[in-house]
């Protein structure tokens, strides 16, 4: 594949950037040694957008308000990129799919580029694409990424480590446990959003409030000093809009002024590092022919009860030794 034009995704050409992405989220060496270089050539263009996660279970909402949210932020005079993440869309039970069809209105925004998530691959895999796909959308100008993920736990964790602003849509009377989120979700957020607050589900929106305002008191006060909040809104009746951006102004503000929003990301960049340190050592180590031998050795050993596990685990420790002491003398 050739390499998508710097100056043409700087300049916010839409199908240079969807180049750059298919770049990004391609696993072969050659495409990958490729989107790293074109990634190297445009951090120092990305950072300046605030980085929105939206969760919540299928069904909830979240296409309809993500598009009702960014058609009031176009008007506002921003550009909007939405991302998602769904490791779960390639067994057809992620709702992320056939997405792009309900986000009519944004989709046909200039001033917004709607992405579904790569289809396949783990987790971490897609989280780590998505991470890359938010440098390149800021590169190209968009200065508000929202990724989107279903709410079923592990994806929620990944997202949040990637954005400043976690945003939980709810439903008024479901329970949490029915609704699948679990408490750990809940205190992640920085905002819920109590969704479908309209008609003669208005009542019992107001009263899901009031209930998560109060179950939001009870958890531990978060790293960035700011308070949760919730607020009810009507995505298909486009109501409750204006106070969400609002909130999520006033975050921005608040974080800014206290460092946090900085600091936040220097220790995001730090964690995926880690994550990507950590994964390269694990595949090094897997790839090497002495480890793959020993590793069927041991395996077989362990299969006619010539071995203890323990042991097993000893020699492969000698032997990844006997390697490192190698390539230190080198
Ligand atoms: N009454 C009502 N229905 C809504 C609202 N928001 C979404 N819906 C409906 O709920 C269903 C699921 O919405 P969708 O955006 O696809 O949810 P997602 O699976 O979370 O992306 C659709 O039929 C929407 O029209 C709302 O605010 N009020
Ligand atoms: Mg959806």
């Amino acid at each position: 594949m050739n390499l998508p034009s710097i100056e043409k995704i700087l300049t916010g050409d839409r199908l240079a950037l969807s180049k750059a992405i298919t770049l990004v989220e391609s696993t072969r060496t050659d495409d990958r040694k490729q989107a790293e270089m074109l990634l190297d050539k445009l951090i120092g263009h990305s950072g300046k957008s605030i980085r929105i996660g939206i969760s919540g279970v299928p069904g909830v909402g979240k296409s309809t308000f993500i598009e009702a949210l960014g058609m009031y932020l176009v008007q506002q005079g921003h550009k909007i990129a939405v991302l998602a993440v769904d490791p779960s869309s390639n067994k057809g039970k992620g709702s992320i799919l056939g997405d792009k069809t309900r986000m009519e209105a944004l989709s046909a925004e200039r001033s917004a580029f709607i992405r579904p998530s790569p289809s396949s691959g783990s987790l971490g895999g897609v989280a780590a694409r998505t991470r890359e796909c938010i440098l390149l959308c800021e590169a190209a100008g968009y200065d508000i990424i929202i990724v989107e993920t279903v709410g079923v736990g592990q994806s929620e964790i990944a997202v949040s480590g990637m954005v400043d602003f976690f945003l939980l849509l709810m439903l008024a009377g479901a329970g949490d446990e029915l609704q699948g989120i679990k408490r750990g979700i809940m205190e992640m957020a920085d905002l819920i959003v109590v969704n479908k607050a309209d008609g003669e589900n208005e009542i019992s929106a107001n009263a899901a409030r009031q209930a998560y305002a109060r179950a939001l008191h009870l958890f531990s006060a978060k790293e960035s000093g700011w308070t949760p909040k919730v607020l009810t809104c009507s995505a298909l009746h486009n109501t409750g809009i204006e106070e969400i951006a609002s909130v999520i102004n006033n975050y921005r503000l608040h974080s800014e002024s206290s460092g946090f929003f900085a600091d936040n990301r220097r220790k995001q960049d730090v964690e995926w590092f880690e994550s990507l340190y950590q994964e390269m050592i694990g595949k090094m180590l897997l790839e090497n022919i002495t480890v793959q031998n020993t590793y069927k050795n041991c395996i077989n050993d362990l299969k006619e009860g010539q071995l203890t596990p323990g042991s097993a685990a000893a020699k492969m420790r000698f032997e990844i030794e006997k390697i490192l002491n190698k390539t230190i003398q080198r």
